[in-house]
């Protein structure tokens, strides 16, 4: 049996101010695309469907896209909610999508769903578990001490008796501990949500969501797939895939990923602005990727963002990195400024924003307004 494993569609995102509708759309289309050709019975979507617990017209029409379109294959598709999902609402219409081979997992009930595949060479088991908080499980258990997402996870796998003999996933929305993260993914740091990867040792493979770097946690059973679409400059260099699953028998998985390709790829560009703007060295390159772009002049150009978008159009960032940018200096406490004299203070300023001593000319100027205001009254 082959299994895709996808996870944080993060759909009807917005980034910068930026839909990425026709992004996410076109992304989808190459996941179908790969579907075919590497022959894959089942998908699992390991939460994060949306990216809002209130998901857009945009993001529900693609999401109805998406599983008319699975549907239409029929494969079987598992699905759990994430943390940036509302789980009532991703679970709607659960019930009725399951005679589609769809099946969403149930808003936690202190149970968690599987469901059942078969092949020549047996059962091969899904267990379905949706994005769950300290608070939900400790619900449904009240007698035990649940305090962290670790004992969370724990309390509520301790419900499943797994059948050794059998193929066993689990697809879960958490952040185990031991990953690397990015900046699009919303992490509490060193807060209370890790969860420990040993948790999952008694499955065959552990489809995680919630990182968006794809990543395996401790081994590759234990792993995420990553995002689809790059949903942060962190994640600019990154290559995005979409990770399979071939699973002939217990203890005969290999795993492998397919490069996805963007509509938009998203990109770092540095130089000056007379270097961005020589067309030699735009003319070659995909100029409506978007891009984070770091200005180096040493003066700010007027508009610059506007002019820029002319060959550029979606630029999502503009910064300067220039000798003003590049010296981060600590303002002294009142009590040493109180022994300096204004002219002193005023060059320390302006040394401090600009990094160069003001000139014999600015300092005739600045001693006669200092003379105007402190010492002709
Ligand atoms: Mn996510």
């Amino acid at each position: 049996m082959k299994i895709m494993h996808l996870s944080d569609l993060h759909l009807g995102k917005n980034l910068n101010g930026f839909s990425l509708y026709e992004d996410q759309r076109h992304i989808h289309k190459q996941i179908l695309q790969i579907a075919k050709e590497e022959a894959i019975d089942a998908v699992m979507i390991a939460g994060d469907v949306f990216d809002k617990s209130v998901p857009t017209n945009q993001a529900i029409q693609l999401f109805d896209e998406f599983l008319t379109s699975w549907a239409e294959l029929h494969l079987p598709v598992f699905i759990i909610s994430g943390n940036h999902d509302s789980a009532q609402r991703v679970a709607f219409g659960a019930n009725l999508f399951k005679d589609n081979n769809i099946f969403i997992s149930p808003i936690y009930d202190g149970k968690i769903s599987h469901i059942t595949l078969k092949d020549e060479h047996g059962n091969i088991n899904f267990y379905l578990l949706p994005f769950i908080k300290p608070a939900i499980v400790r619900s449904y258990f009240p007698d035990e001490e649940i305090t962290s997402y670790n004992q969370a996870v724990k309390v509520a796998l301790k419900q499943i008796s797994l059948n050794p003999n059998e193929r066993n996933i689990l697809i879960a929305h958490q952040f185990v501990t031991g990953a690397y993260t990015c900046d699009s993914e919303e992490i509490i740091v060193g807060g209370i949500d890790n969860v420990d990867a040993q948790l999952f040792q008694d499955f065959d493979y552990v489809a995680l969501g919630h990182l968006h770097t794809p990543q395996n946690v401790l081994n590759e059973k234990i792993r995420y797939c990553g995002t689809l679409l790059k949903y942060s400059f962190s994640e600019a260099n990154q290559e995005k895939t979409v990770t399979i699953l071939n699973f002939p028998q217990k203890n005969k998985l290999t795993i492998y990923e397919k490069k996805l390709s963007f509509l938009h790829d998203m990109r770092k560009l540095k130089g000056s602005y007379a270097e961005l703007t020589l067309k030699s060295n735009y003319e070659q390159t995909n100029t409506d990727d978007y891009l984070a772009i770091t200005l180096t002049d040493e003066e700010d150009i007027p508009d610059a963002i506007n002019r820029l978008r002319s060959i550029y159009p979606n630029i999502m960032q503009l910064t300067y990195d220039n000798l003003r940018t590049k010296t981060v200096q600590n303002i002294e406490t009142t009590d040493i400024a109180n022994l300096k004299t204004p002219l002193n203070l005023f060059e320390e300023l302006y040394y401090k924003q600009n990094n160069q001593n003001l000139n014999d000319n600015q300092i005739d100027i600045l001693q006669e307004l200092i003379q105007d205001i402190w010492e002709e009254k």
